[in-house]
């Protein structure tokens, strides 16, 4: 079989001495931390669209990376060849999981009868894949925001015939993700919101984009796919107001269309900063409420406004993420999902090779440095004695709600002012550089 990565046999944890950039120094997938291998904790997946089919172009330029699997003139030849490089990639940096969007996999054909006949070709060869190289599906999804006729969206286009097209696209792209065995599926709301109010009619919009949702609840329940539903927030890009804006708007609309007990979330690095907050505000909003599905690990430059995707090395980032992550039990159906792209300068597929290293060797450290904090109570400690008081009789009489307004108001008449105490920010922020 062609070899389509000959820079790279097999990459392997050599430990933290080791000099050699296409060995893990920290990512030992059957080392135990807190009782649970490293590969089970962390689930590592490649992404399709960035790795495999990313090229390097952006709005001011056209491709800079040639691909030795990408030249048959013939799309479907090209598409085969492009699997067989992937799994190829898979099994030579030992990731246990990939995900991809219906059209990665498969290049659209003139109709959609067509089209899903090409799915069907390349799942096959996919499942072989599987089966030969024990990788496995953390998440399928459709791409429903590239083609033209996804202008102006999917589940919320003014035109109902589109609406019908997406929900094909979906029905499809949820039976080959159960097909082959997928853990998970995803709604990123590509399109799903608006670029000026002069056009839309919002609520309508809002109410259609949870029917689609609905619909595809059904459809699970019919094919009997039992992997986890994620939505996957992001405030803008590509359009100027995206409906799944964070977190806290998407727990909302579940709530209010009755799907929160059908859906958790995938949790994105750089869309948390695209709407202001941290990754790990994301991840814990999240855990607070019973949502925490799953994870795309990337992280956005804080210098450009837009969504970078650049690979996680940040070890505040990801000790953090794991930290909060750990805390709220870690990853069931989910995992860490490279949803990054190489820079455009990045031209070569050992680039593609140390880009994963890092960030795998980035989260291993960061599940390291989170366990040693969960383990030694670092900030259970802090929190704990600022909260001190809720244990103390006025809290518990104030949480188990005995207190009235009344009764708080006699309570300040008879004891008076607070006494008030540091929040103790820096000196948490030092015994936190100790431990990475
Ligand atoms: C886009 C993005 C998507 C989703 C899957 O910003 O993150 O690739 O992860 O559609
Ligand atoms: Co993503």
């Amino acid at each position: 079989m062609t070899e389509y990565f000959p820079e790279v046999k097999q990459v392997k944890y050599e430990g933290p001495d080791s000099k050699n950039p296409l060995a893990f120094k920290h990512y030992n997938p059957a080392e135990k931390v807190m009782g649970k291998t490293m590969a089970d904790h962390l689930r590592f997946a490649v992404c399709y669209w960035h790795t495999m089919k990313g090229l390097g172009s952006d709005q001011f330029g056209m491709d800079t990376i040639v691909r030795s699997y990408n030249k048959a003139a013939d799309p479907m030849q090209r598409a085969e060849q492009t699997l067989q490089a992937a799994f190829e990639f898979f099994t030579k940096l030992g990731v246990q999981f990939w995900c991809f969007h219906d059209r990665d996999i498969a290049p659209e054909a003139d109709n959609l009868a067509e089209t899903n006949k090409r799915l069907d070709k390349i799942v096959a060869l996919a499942k072989k894949m599987q089966d030969q190289t024990g990788l496995k599906l953390l998440w399928g999804t459709t791409n429903a925001f590239s083609h033209p006729r996804f202008m102006a969206g999917a589940g919320t286009n003014p035109d109902p015939h589109v609406f019908a097209y997406a929900a094909s696209q979906i029905k499809k792209a949820m039976e080959i993700t159960h097909e082959l065995g997928g853990a998970g599926y995803v709604f990123w709301g590509g399109r799903e919101g608006y670029d000026t109010l002069l056009n839309t009619d919002l609520k309508r919009e809002l109410d259609h984009m949870a029917l689609l949702l609905q619909r595809a609840v059904d459809h699970k329940k019919k094919i009997g796919f039992g992997g986890q539903l994620y939505i996957e927030p992001k405030p803008k890009e590509p359009t100027k107001h995206q409906y799944d804006f964070d977190a806290g708007n998407c727990f909302a609309f579940l709530q209010k269309y009755n799907l929160v007990e059908h859906f958790k979330l995938n949790i994105e690095a750089n869309h948390a900063t695209l709407a202001a907050h941290t990754f790990q505000h994301e991840l814990a909003f999240c855990v607070a409420n019973g949502i925490l599905g799953s994870v795309d690990a990337n992280r956005g430059d804080l210098l450009l406004g837009w969504d970078t995707d650049q690979f996680p090395t940040d070890l505040y980032d990801t000790s953090m993420a794991m930290y909060t992550i750990l805390k709220g039990g870690g990853f069931t159906t989910g995992g860490l999902n490279f949803d990054a792209h190489v820079r455009r300068q990045s031209i070569d597929n050992v680039d593609l090779f140390y880009a994963h290293i890092g960030s795998m060797d980035a989260f291993a450290r960061g599940l390291k440095i989170a366990a040693r904090l969960i383990e030694e109570k670092v900030l259970d400690k802090a929190v704990q004695e600022r909260y001190a008081g809720w244990d103390q009789p006025l809290g518990r009489d104030i949480e188990s709600g005995k207190m009235d307004f009344a009764g708080l108001e006699q309570y300040i008449l008879e004891n008076g002012e607070p006494l008030l105490r540091s929040g103790r920010q820096e000196l948490l922020e030092n015994i936190l550089n100790e431990y990475i």
